[in-house]
């Protein structure tokens, strides 16, 4: 009897391998940019395929642990972490994951750069791009709100030394939960040097390592709600290295990112900056945590790159039923509407990539302003349920190697999962973009921005697309106005949907002009295949509808 062994799927360059992102990167970036920063891509490519992929499995592989007290009683409060994640942060230095976008070489598009090295990073960082999305999200806050008290920190979170780099954690969850924020407890006590302490408790603190964190507290005497809270910057540790006045109370137990130390803390008199003066402190942290959101999306597309990328290569391996699974007519239809998702997820997350750098150079335009207001959480929300629906489906295409723990391949689901609930889950979300388009004029932005871009694609093989996603606009536009009249019950039940149609009316528009610049064969087949579907799938939240979903809430 024969024994027979399966062969294991096996990673590439993956800068090179990913035809997706260079033809992207040719069609967004002037090309003497893209010859400048293609060495860059290419050896972080080949580098999250070896040393940093191993690196990344020895991290998850030994847990932190908390170590409260040492051998003779004392609290000492340690959170010790392998030394694979520690060199990560050394790596994420070197490969400028963070300081490429405040370098600013190439403008607004520099944004676009340090995005896909981090999409290039993530999928191999064992969840280290948590860290430094928290990172760069502090980095331009100091940018935005800080001082020259403030700048050092600013240079530590933007260095590309790893002896000089540091990280920031931003600690926005009290037990109340993660997404009313306003209802933060945290106390601000001002100190008579004219500083501050913070007592209270945060739930979820993410990358407790950090030597710096972003944080809410109320100052003593504010009014409650979000308007009363101000932010804070602490430094952690004091010189001897000891945590000041916080105590950790455990490390979280968690479905994934298990690399990553999460710990609930207790602040007792921690000495803290406040940044950006007082008061306002969640609409000030929105630039914050507005950068966290564009990092989820773009970690989101780089999981379900990685999955299809592991599931495409099995796939020409895996024999079955006397073929290659490659060579099964089904399983290709599977593998392709994989990657249609990925294909319109990754272009919304990089359309807003390409905003945000334009805000932050100062060139975006009032519209764009707005419609990077509306896109992030669309962006975020999207691509983060879009992520972990293709890791599951990625899980299935290798049968029971997929749900096998030492095949690595269960990872990809289960770090997939927390990307719709950390930075605001899908329905907090769904009420922020509803928020943007209430409170501002972000959605005529949207529908201007739309149309005069569908109205520059004039080849005649797009235009059933275009008339798809003219008609979906439309919807959208009416919807919205209808929704409007019927009033926030009606909006708010339908919040969900409504983004889920801006988020694909957005990337059916960038899937059409992606295949209209690129000319590939591949492109035009993703933008007919998305544009037949369902672009807006609107659901009309009247009185009815409502009464009806009661009835099912409570009906078992
Ligand atoms: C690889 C990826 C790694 C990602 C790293 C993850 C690690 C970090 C883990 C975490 O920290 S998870 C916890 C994250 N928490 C959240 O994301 C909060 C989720 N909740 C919300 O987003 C709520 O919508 C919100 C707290 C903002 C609601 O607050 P309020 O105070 O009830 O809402 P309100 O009064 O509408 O907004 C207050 C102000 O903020 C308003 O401005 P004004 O005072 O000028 O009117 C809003 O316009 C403004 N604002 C709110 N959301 C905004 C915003 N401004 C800009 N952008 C936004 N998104």
């Amino acid at each position: 009897m024969s024994e027979f062994f399966q062969d294991p799927p096996r990673l590439g360059n993956q800068y090179d391998e990913d035809a997706l992102l260079r033809a992207y990167l040719r069609w967004r970036l002037p090309p003497d940019m893209l010859a400048d920063i293609e060495p860059d891509l290419q050896r972080l490519g080949h580098r999250v395929a070896t040393d940093v992929l191993a690196l990344a499995e020895a991290a998850e592989s030994q847990p932190p642990k908390h170590v409260a007290y040492d051998a003779w009683g004392r609290r000492v409060d340690r959170i010790e972490t392998s030394d694979a994640w520690h060199a990560l942060d050394r790596i994420s230095a070197t490969e400028g994951i963070v300081a490429t976008a405040y370098e600013r070489r190439h403008g607004s598009c520099s944004r676009i750069h340090q995005m896909a090295l981090l999409y290039l990073f993530a999928p191999s960082s064992a969840l280290y791009s948590c860290p430094l999305a928290m990172t760069d999200g502090a980095a331009r806050f100091l940018e935005v709100y800080g001082d020259d008290s403030t700048r050092p920190v600013f240079e530590h979170l933007t260095s590309r030394d790893p002896g000089e780099f540091w990280t920031s954690g931003q600690w926005m969850t009290e037990r109340t939960g993660g997404s009313d924020v306003g209802s933060t407890s945290t106390i601000a006590r001002r100190t008579r040097d004219g500083g501050y302490v913070l007592h209270g408790s945060k739930w979820f603190t993410s990358a407790t390592t950090s030597q710096v964190a972003m944080t809410l507290a109320r100052i003593e005497g504010a009014p409650s709600g979000s308007k009363g809270l101000s932010v804070f910057l602490i430094e952690l540790r004091d010189a001897n290295g000891q945590l000041r006045n916080i105590r950790v109370e455990r490390l979280k137990d968690k479905l994934g990112t298990r690399a990553l130390p999460t710990a609930e803390l207790t602040l007792d008199g921690t000495p803290a900056r406040l940044v950006g003066g007082e008061g306002d402190g969640v609409r000030k942290i929105a630039t914050l945590f507005n950068i966290t959101r564009v990092y989820n999306a773009v970690a989101a597309i780089a999981g379900m790159r990685r999955a299809i990328a592991l599931a495409s290569d099995y796939a020409g391996r895996r024999t079955a039923f006397g073929k290659k699974l490659v060579e099964h007519p089904l399983h290709v239809e599977t593998m392709a509407q994989l990657q249609l998702e990925l294909r319109a997820s990754f272009l919304l997350a990089f359309r807003v990539t390409e905003l945000l750098g334009k805000e932050e150079c100062g060139t975006a335009t009032p519209s764009e302003l707005q419609l990077l207001r509306l896109l992030i959480p669309v962006a975020k929300l999207y691509t983060a349920k879009r992520a972990i629906a293709v890791a599951s489906e990625a899980l299935e295409a290798f049968g029971g190697a997929g749900y096998i723990e030492d095949t690595g391949i269960p990872r990809l689901l289960r770090d997939a999962q927390v990307l719709s609930i950390w930075e605001g889950t899908t329905n907090v979300l769904s009420l922020d973009a509803l928020r943007a388009v209430r409170r501002s004029d972000a959605l005529a932005a949207w529908t201007a921005d739309v149309r005069r871009r569908l109205s520059s694609v004039n080849a005649g093989q797009f235009i059933e697309c275009v008339g798809s996603a003219k008609e979906a606009v439309q919807r959208v536009e009416r919807y919205a106005a209808h929704a409007e009249d019927e009033g926030s019950e009606f909006q708010e039940a339908g919040a969900r949907a409504f983004a889920y149609a801006i988020a694909r009316t957005e990337a059916a528009v960038l899937l059409i002009e992606f295949a209209n610049s690129v000319e590939d064969h591949a492109a035009l087949a993703a933008a007919r295949r998305w544009c037949a579907g369902e672009l807006a799938p609107l659901v009309n939240a009247d009185a009815g509808h409502r009464e009806d979903s009661l009835g099912l809430f409570g009906s078992t």
